[in-house]
């Protein structure tokens, strides 16, 4: 394991009984945040959230049981992060899909509790000869992570050099939900989209987006909200953004499903990516000496 031991994050970081550090297998350090309203875990590789558990609720993101625990290895499930490109890199495909972060060893950069009891914790990632080597700019990056009733994630992006950075990026959330088939995503009616199945062609959304295939779409210029209407298990989830200019549905279906080996056969079924950032058109500039934020916040509506 790389980077600090739990028994150091602990002594710096830790808050009884609301954020411990452990190891989890594969040796990745993990932290467990926990509140009376819910709980939640989120790896250091990555800065990922892996987990978010409302009291009373289904657990509200999906991790897959064959995801990889490893060093640089992408946790399939979860909050992956997709910076400073999102999807295959612009120009050379053997860089790695979604960028490099998402695999990074992150440092704890701070934790505490805020007034309303709501337990966070901020990660931070600062460039390297490695990501230089892979994108050639100075940049810091922390990840804050916020837990209650609602699960906040915040991205800033800092660009500290003398150069724009242009990047396009993701919060690639993972949902669990009941039935893939009986769910719908309400917010992104009329609004244009990249149909990546259908070799990008660009379509308006008719109604509510529905799953009955392969769906792997990039919704552009989206409104900053929309719902997961999760009908097997009675709720709707919502997803509330700022920062963010495109939605990502996402889908892969049997096929595709079968094809990844981090990826059970059947889960496709119980399971639908809605992502928020910016992606396509909707590229970001981050000037010298600014400083870009997304967030994400979600949580959990029962339908009686
Ligand atoms: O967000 C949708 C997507 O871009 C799909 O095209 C698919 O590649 C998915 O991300 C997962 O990518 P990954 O590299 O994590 O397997």
């Amino acid at each position: 394991m790389n980077g600090p031991s739990p028994l150091s994050l602990n002594e710096h970081f830790a808050i009884p009984g609301q954020l411990t550090f452990v190891a989890r297998a594969g040796g990745l350090p993990l932290a467990e945040l926990r509140t009376p309203d819910a709980t939640a875990q989120v790896a250091l590789q990555g800065a990922q959230v892996l987990a978010f558990h409302p009291q009373g609720s289904a657990p509200v993101l999906f991790l897959s049981r064959r995801a990889i625990y490893a060093p640089a290895t992408a946790i399939r499930g979860g909050i992956p992060l997709c910076w400073p490109w999102f999807g295959p890199h612009p120009t050379d495909p053997t860089k790695p899909q979604h960028g490099f972060v998402r695999t990074a060893a992150w440092s704890v950069l701070a934790s505490g509790l805020r007034e309303d009891g709501a337990v966070w914790l901020r990660l931070e990632l600062t460039d390297s000869p490695t990501t230089r080597a892979l994108w050639p700019y100075p940049f810091r990056l922390t990840l804050t992570v916020t837990v209650s009733r609602a699960l906040r994630v915040e991205l800033e992006v800092h660009n500290p050099g003398d150069a724009p950075l242009a990047c396009t990026e993701a919060l690639h959330t993972y949902y669990h939900v009941g039935s893939v088939t009986a769910t719908a995503v309400q917010g992104l009616e009329g609004v244009a989209y990249a149909d990546k199945v259908d070799d990008g062609r660009r379509k308006y959304q008719a109604g509510p987006v529905t799953v009955a295939g392969e769906t792997d779409r990039v919704y552009l210029d989206a409104p900053p909200a929309c719902v997961i209407d999760d009908a097997q298990l009675q709720r709707r989830i919502h997803v509330t953004t700022a920062g963010s200019h495109s939605t990502v549905i996402w889908n892969p279906w049997v096929e595709k499903g079968r094809q990844m080996r981090d990826f059970g056969a059947d889960e496709y079924a119980h399971m639908l990516c809605v992502e928020v950032g910016n992606a396509l058109d909707n590229q970001v500039v981050v000037a010298p000496g600014d400083t870009h934020q997304l967030l994400l916040t979600t949580w959990v509506e029962p339908v009686a």
